[in-house]
């Protein structure tokens, strides 16, 4: 099967876009409205730059949802269950964002810039809409709008040497999610040390969208003696890695409970926040699903592009959210979410993946 997918106006370009191209992207995905490049043609080398030297990503569709005003704070507590009160400014913190019903609705990494104003840097979900919502609704003090933000990413264990060549040597001493406001030849950005992989690294968040293909060829130069190559969020890593694809590992009414975030909920601060009532309710009766490790067993599987039904003894019992081959470990793995008796035994299970069934073993999370 082969063909094009149409550019046009209604998604948006990265301002990385052009630099991508001329560096040979050859698979683009979309994600929060954008054209997000997913491989430059060889994934196996992609997965091994990533996971022993340094690879970068246009990862510009993490989209920054920013809260400015006297309410900035407080808004951003009612829109995430997770304890806000100590986070500083400089600080980033992985968050959720849940709807009423405690559905998981987004997973951002939130920048506190300083005590009025914050982004979220959000995944795969129009919060923008959500949160315009909210603060017109209950009468925030604070705007909330979309930034000229636009965060590229430098990902692997070669990836301080880099930043540091291009920086100096403070970066070394960001922690996990911290971050600072500098420039680069006058390129205006925030560096921080985050990334959606488990490898290590840093994201430069451009903030000046016209000067993409500069703040990409800097990158590159600076990483030129470290072998550095494009890449994309890499899908193997992050099922190995065991992290959390919003919208590709969810569906509707995913809770963060059942997919292994409930320790990014506090349900005891005083602060209201949305779901709050419903995620008790849900932490005192349990989730009825679970997010699970699974070895498929059979030849080395191509990787899902829907979700496989998961089956015990002829059951549907949940479905397989994404499937690959693990090159660190030689054999085939998956997430999936099933039911929660299904989990425990987790014995027995049958994947039905479109070549044919496949006997499904449940392990633990990371794989590696
Ligand atoms: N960078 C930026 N924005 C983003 C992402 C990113 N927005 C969307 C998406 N990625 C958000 N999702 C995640 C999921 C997991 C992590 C980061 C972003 C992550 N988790 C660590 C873990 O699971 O071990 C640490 C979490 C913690 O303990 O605080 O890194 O990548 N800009």
């Amino acid at each position: 099967m082969e063909f094009k997918f149409a550019i046009g106006p209604r998604v948006r370009k990265s301002p990385f876009f052009d630099a991508a191209v001329a560096a040979g992207v050859t698979r683009f995905t979309t994600y929060n409205h954008m054209y997000m490049p997913v491989s430059y043609g060889d994934l196996e080398a992609e997965y091994w730059r990533l996971k022993q030297g340094v690879t970068f990503w246009d990862v510009a569709c993490e989209r920054q949802v920013e809260i400015v005003g006297p309410d900035a704070a407080a808004l951003a507590q009612y829109l995430s269950p997770r304890d806000l009160t100590r986070c500083t400014s400089g600080q980033g913190k992985y968050v959720l964002l849940c709807n009423h019903a405690g559905h998981l609705i987004n997973d951002p990494v939130l920048l506190k810039l300083n005590d009025e104003r914050f982004w979220f840097s959000i995944a795969d979900s129009d919060v923008l809409l959500w949160v315009r919502a909210i603060a017109a609704e209950r009468g925030y003090k604070a705007q909330v709008r979309e930034p000229d933000v636009s965060p590229l990413a430098i990902q692997g264990p070669k990836a301080e040497a880099v930043v540091c060549d291009l920086f100096g040597d403070w970066p070394r001493d960001l922690k996990y999610f911290w971050f600072r406001e500098t420039e680069l030849e006058g390129i205006p950005l925030v560096l921080a040390r985050s990334g959606w992989s488990k490898q290590g690294g840093f994201e430069l968040y451009l903030q000046d969208g016209a000067r993409g293909s500069e703040l990409w060829n800097l990158v590159r130069e600076a990483g030129r003696p470290y072998d550095i190559g494009p890449g994309a969020p890499n899908n193997i890593e992050r099922i190995e890695s065991g992290l959390l694809s919003y919208g590709g590992d969810t569906d509707d009414e995913t809770n963060p409970f059942e997919v292994n975030l409930g320790k990014y909920i506090d349900l005891d601060i005083e602060a209201d926040f949305i779901g709050k009532t419903a995620l008790r309710e849900i932490a005192r009766t349990g989730p009825k699903r679970r997010q699970v490790g699974l070895f498929l067993d059979g030849e080395n599987i191509v990787p899902n592009q829907h979700r496989w039904d998961v089956t015990l003894e002829g059951e549907i019992v949940g479905k397989l959210t994404a499937a690959t081959y693990s090159l660190q470990l030689k054999r085939n793995i998956a997430l999936a979410l099933i039911e929660l008796r299904a989990a425990e035994s987790g014995r027995g299970l049958v994947v039905r993946a479109d070549d044919g069934p496949r006997r499904a073993e449940v392990t633990g999370i990371p794989f590696c």
